[in-house]
């Protein structure tokens, strides 16, 4: 009895995350469905994908990553990147400011390969002045 209780528990965990970064089948925002995104703002999504996979900002813009799939992942800087960071992102949204102008390859650890550019999960923020 207990376990059958914690698992509807957990499920419902889950489509709360989802519905509060949107699903998987409009990443865009153009179907509407809940999806949060902003112009500063990625999402990771079901199959190891961050959402959107590239972001244009200005100089000084705070950009934040949120989990949507209730998956571990991570935000780190790819080498080469003028900027590094690393954050874990198991739950909930991190966050990083872009002072310089540049472009900005970042990956997951747990889904994506380092590299100039990463592959797998992975992302480029380009920073405008
Ligand atoms: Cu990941």
């Amino acid at each position: 009895m207990r376990s059958s209780v914690m698992t509807l528990t957990l499920g419902a965990a889950g489509v709360v995350l989802l519905a509060a970064c949107g699903g998987s089948t409009s990443p865009y925002g153009g179907g509407g469905g809940g999806w949060t995104s902003t112009a500063t703002k990625i999402c990771t999504v079901g199959g190891g994908q961050f959402s959107p996979t590239s972001l244009s900002v200005t100089a000084g813009t705070t950009v934040t990553w949120q989990n949507g799939d209730g998956v571990a992942h991570t935000v780190t800087s790819a080498t080469g990147s003028a900027d590094t960071y690393d954050k874990a992102l198991a739950a909930g949204t991190v966050s990083h400011q872009f002072m310089n102008a540049g472009t900005y390859n970042f990956y997951c650890k747990n889904h994506g390969v380092n590299g100039t550019p990463p592959t797998g999960m992975h992302g480029t923020i380009t920073v405008t002045p």
